[in-house]
């Protein structure tokens, strides 16, 4: 921060004031920061504690003026200008091609330039600015009309409180949407259910609530986007002709626009832009439900002019619906490798999200009471990308008179053994462990699969045959199975043939990988990235087994909660008898004795923790580099801790190293000190 005391106090608060708002530019609105976060909090301070001593010097721009008091009058209706339109949509190609037809009619030539951009699943609002300054913000309302929701916008750092131009047009109207990103929503909803308050449908929904709050100040807490999409209206300003260069210019004066908007030629470039878009919707960082096309030329565009509320110029090519309404037809419960028992719904099959979705899971049953879902209820399915369907919502006006409510079973449906539900869990769980054939059948399938022991041939129906002849109850029977070639022959689909295809995948599955041994074995919470830290931690299965919890929090992305289940597991006698029968059966994999090689290593026997952010290398890359020089790298720091490696805002593992007097290191030392071992 620049050492400002020297100047007068009104120079400096504007100098910070300019500073913050290119800073917020570059963060919100290029996505390219220019400062750490930590440089802007300190001028912010520094600016708030000037505003404090001098609050008659106070700038409308100020980004401390973001956050108001609350309207007194809670929302004003107030006229548009301009009335905002809606889009006409077109729901496949040939409605497409049929408005590019109409278009080219009208103006007589098929040389059509189109700007094309994702249409965001938000809320329209409308943005006036009189000589460069916010005056109001608008909800759409019925387009005619929107809700004065001015304090509430101000708290979104992508709208500027002033235009980033010395020559602002007299009156401008900006519209765009109003998005929540994904990850927001998904916090926000996390958060809520800790709460326990509502959640929001969806993020759109979540958008739309976030903006009607009557404070400002839970406004400011939400993860709220602009994207500007037009110039609704302008006075006193210069004429453009290209709707691609005005959003151009909107982009210089401050607002975000989205950086996948592109020009193209002709509905053949419309087609491949939908395709393009189409193919990457699922991994954009927000929801969208379409894609805009607008004749790029503004002149153009007022030769078409409107039809009814729509613009003749533009459309929307709407994707497949993400959310749609269906019945619930049963509610069934199913038992999983862990005895977790899971309420499934079945569903009346729906086409959402490019699928046909018969089954939604529920969760468990606190999930079923926050929904307040009961049998034969009309719900909203979602399936967004390729996350499994969710059920969002009961529409509780459509509830059925016979519907009758979900009554989570005592006894397990599959082997009748109680049911229990572990303090502080929301889980309800089957106790019959491996006696349970459900929980059999799971534990099998998870051994076999394609990142445990990958044997081919072995799918889920031969599993659930194979448990209910009874000639496999444990993961060890697999391996005796070559002796039971008769009894094989009886299963449905199994000739001489596929019989020795399956044996042979068996004993070719025998020679594996510590890491695929370790995921094999099921211990709740360890998945595969777990397993593979535990093996590239642990030398022997041995040293795994006999490891206690606190070993075993000191491996890299191990809590005490995993580390309990870990510890449980092989403290359980039953399964060291299963271990031992896979090892008798001659299960094995190659062990890391301490090579030569890896005892040459400049780390080796050295153990390192990595905290706080880095700018120059991102911590996986860190602690790669460490694995690499022969180091082990922990999750948490304890006497063991050889060094601790701390980036910005290293929080308690710094206090703890500290405390413990352990060396640490910052990132220019660390760079320094990697940069010695450039030979490894
Ligand atoms: O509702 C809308 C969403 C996105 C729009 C829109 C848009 O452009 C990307 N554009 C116009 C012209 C209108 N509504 C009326």
């Amino acid at each position: 921060m620049i050492d400002q005391s020297i100047k007068p106090v009104n120079e400096q608060i504007i100098e910070l004031v300019k500073l913050l708002n290119d800073y917020s530019y570059a963060y919100h609105i290029k996505d390219s920061p220019i400062v750490p976060d930590a440089e802007y909090d300190r001028c912010y301070k520094a600016l708030q504690e000037l505003e404090t001593k001098h609050p008659e010097l106070i700038q409308k721009s100020s980004p401390t003026q973001r956050v108001g008091e609350k309207p007194s009058y809670g929302f004003v209706t107030v006229p548009h200008t301009l009335p905002m339109l809606s889009l006409d949509n077109a729901f496949n190609d040939a409605s497409l091609i049929d408005f590019n037809e109409r278009v080219s009619k009208l103006l007589s030539t098929s040389h059509i330039d189109y700007c094309c951009e994702p249409k965001l699943d938000g809320l329209a609002i409308s943005l006036r600015y009189e000589f460069g300054r916010l005056v109001r913000g608008l909800t759409r309302g019925d387009g005619l009309s929107g809700e004065d929701i001015t304090s509430n916008i101000k708290t979104l750092k992508s709208i500027p409180l002033t235009l980033r131009t010395d020559t602002p047009p007299e009156v401008m109207e900006v519209r765009g949407e109003i998005y929540m990103p994904t990850e927001g929503f998904e916090r926000l909803n996390a958060t809520a259910i800790e709460k326990g308050d509502k959640v929001f449908v969806n993020p759109r929904n979540a958008a739309a609530g976030s903006l009607r709050q009557l404070d400002p100040k839970v406004t400011a807490t939400r993860p709220l986007v602009l994207c500007a999409y037009s110039i609704g209206y302008i006075e006193g300003g210069e004429e453009l002709d290209s709707h691609f260069d005005s959003l151009a210019i909107l982009n210089n004066w401050g607002f975000r626009i989205n950086p996948l908007m592109e020009k193209v030629q002709g509905i053949e470039g419309c087609i491949e832009y939908y395709a393009k878009l189409e193919a990457i919707r699922n991994e954009l960082s927000y929801d969208i439900d379409g894609i805009v096309y607008k004749v790029d030329s503004i002149e153009s565009q007022k030769r078409l002019g409107f039809v009814a509320r729509a613009p003749r110029w533009a459309i929307a090519r709407k994707f497949p619906a993400q959310e749609e309404m269906t019945q619930i037809e049963e509610i069934d419960f199913q038992v999983g490798r862990t005895g977790a028992i899971t309420p499934v719904a079945r569903l009346k099959p729906v086409f959402v999200g490019g699928v046909t979705v018969s089954n939604a899971t529920l969760h468990n049953k606190d999930e079923i009471t926050r929904l307040g879902v009961k049998v034969k209820d009309f719900v909203i399915i979602r399936r967004a990308g390729d996350v499994i369907p969710q059920i969002v919502q009961v529409v509780e006006d459509r509830r059925p008179e016979d519907g009758y409510s979900v009554i989570f079973p005592e006894q397990c449906p599959v082997c009748s053994s109680d049911t229990e539900q572990v303090s502080g869990e929301a889980t309800i769980r089957c106790t019959g462990g491996l006696a349970c054939s459900a929980q059999r059948k799971e534990a099998l399938k998870h051994f076999v699969s394609r990142k445990a022991l990958d044997i081919d041939g072995l799918g889920d129906k031969l599993i659930e045959q194979l448990v209910e002849m009874e000639l496999v109850s444990s993961p060890a029977d697999i391996f005796l199975l070559k002796d039971k070639k008769l009894d094989l022959l009886k299963l449905e689909r199994m000739g001489k043939k596929s019989i020795d295809n399956l044996l042979n995948s068996i004993e070719a599955a025998k020679n594996t990988q510590f890491n695929r041994f370790i995921y094999s074995l099921g211990i709740r919470e360890v998945g595969e990235a777990t397993a593979r830290t535990l093996a590239s931690y642990f030398k022997t299965l041995a040293e795994l087994m006999s490891a206690n919890e606190e070993v075993l929090v000191s491996v890299e992305d191990v809590g005490p909660i995993v580390a309990r289940h870990i510890r449980v597991f092989f403290q359980q006698e039953s399964n060291r008898e299963t271990i031992n029968l896979l090892l008798n059966a001659g299960l094995v994999w190659e062990e890391k004795p301490e090579s030569d090689e890896s005892l040459d290593l400049p780390l080796t026997g050295k153990i390192y923790v990595v905290t706080g952010s880095l700018s120059q290398m991102n911590r996986d890359e860190v602690k790669n580099r460490l694995i690499q020089l022969g180091a082990k790298v922990s999750g948490s720091v304890s006497s063991k801790t050889s060094c601790l490696i701390a980036g910005e805002k290293a929080g308690s593992k710094l206090t703890k190293a500290q405390s413990l007097n352990l060396p640490i290191m910052d990132e220019t030392e660390l760079m320094a000190f990697l940069s010695d071992f450039e030979a490894y």
